[in-house]
């Protein structure tokens, strides 16, 4: 792009905040480069702007002389937000974890391709998220022995590591803080106590939710983009959850002990669904969070493994279990796809947060 033209893009911005209608042609100067209010429509022979300054979801420029692919006009940047999502295209990719030695393998759902790494070993819990913000999950673990998490950045397959938790503690890496970034985190169940490292510059964050024997199941439940500090109790059944938008929480019974918590976006409304998979009957049950009532289907079987994760990226979880190197999955839009990929012993990565 000119330089030229962007002066006159900025220009443009500029004249919009003065409450200006089409400005063309001519030499326009820029004294200003960010514009409040916004959400009108410029139009000149050789641009067209229409614009809600400050919201780059909604902003859009098109021109014949410029392509402004990036900036404050700039549309939503689509980093994947989706879980387990090594190539970063909107979709879970299927993926296993040996511990024999330590692999991790996936199936780039973008083009079919694998990719193996080593990384971690057996005695380590799997942590994969999106720790570099990217838009790519990065493989990770969390060593219960040293409370050390082992990161390896999907940019260029490097890796870092650093301290945090301590023997004994639960991993609960989530986004806490909602820069689209993964944050260290464990549940300390002795104390019932929250452990939180943002990784948006807000430091460490502790806090006292739930109890010994809860299982931690952090998720944006209230939908404001944030994970939430979660439990659930096998004791009986029931959820708790602390809202990170007004610091409220809620409790729900849903599920018995031994069922499998596999919370997720099940209705595709941006909050998070609390949901079961039970190994006995091999069914699933979802609480909708858009009224709390609830529905349930068959898909898998006693000694299944659930890997639920959005395999079709639709934006909606979807229903999968792994059996000895088998894949059974329920794509919401797509239909059930099963395939081989594992073997027996092997962990489904999906499954990394299914306490
Ligand atoms: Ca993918
Ligand atoms: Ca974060
Ligand atoms: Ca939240
Ligand atoms: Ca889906």
């Amino acid at each position: 792009m000119k330089s030229r033209n962007l002066v006159l893009i900025i220009a443009i911005i500029f004249l919009q905040t003065g409450g200006l209608t089409a400005q063309t042609g001519g030499e326009l100067t820029v004294s200003k480069s960010v514009a409040a209010g916004g959400g009108g429509m410029l139009r000149g022979g050789e641009l067209l702007a229409v614009t809600t300054i400050g919201q780059t979801a909604a902003g859009t420029v098109a021109g014949g002389r410029f392509d402004l692919a990036a900036g404050f006009h700039a549309p939503a940047q689509t980093r994947s937000k989706t879980p387990f999502d090594f190539d970063g295209d909107g979709r879970t990719d299927i993926s296993i974890f040996r511990p024999s030695n330590g692999s991790w393998w996936y199936s780039r759902s973008s083009d079919n391709q694998f990719r193996v790494y080593n990384f971690g070993t057996a005695a380590d819990s799997l942590a994969p998220g999106d720790w570099t913000g990217d838009g790519k999950t990065d493989i990770a673990v969390w060593r219960p022995a040293t409370g050390t998490w082992f990161v390896q950045r999907s940019e260029d397959n490097s890796f870092f590591s650093f301290p945090f938790g301590a023997p004994g503690d639960t991993p609960a890496p989530a986004d806490y803080d909602g820069d689209g970034k993964t944050d260290a985190a464990v549940f300390r169940p002795a104390a019932g106590t929250w452990y939180v490292l943002n990784s948006g510059g807000a430091g460490t964050a502790i806090t006292s939710f739930g109890a010994a024997g809860d299982k931690p199941v952090p998720a944006d439940y209230d939908g404001d983009g944030k994970a939430d500090l979660a439990i659930f109790r096998p004791s009986d059944g029931s959820w708790w959850y602390l809202r990170s938008s007004d610091g409220a929480f809620r409790v729900y019974r849903f599920g018995v002990g031994t069922d499998k918590p596999v919370a997720g976006d099940w209705t595709g409304d941006g909050k998070t669904d609390i949901a079961v998979f039970r190994p006995s009957t091999g069914t699933w049950f979802v609480q909708r969070s858009e009224d709390g009532s609830f529905f349930s289907f068959p898909f898998g079987q006693n000694g299944d493994i659930p890997a639920p994760g959005d395999y079709d990226g639709d934006g909606r979880t979807d229903a999968a279990v792994f059996r000895s190197g088998v894949w059974f999955v329920s794509r919401s839009t797509a239909g059930t796809l099963i395939t081989d990929f594992g073997a027996a012993g092997d962990r489904p990565v999906p499954n990394a947060f299914v306490p």
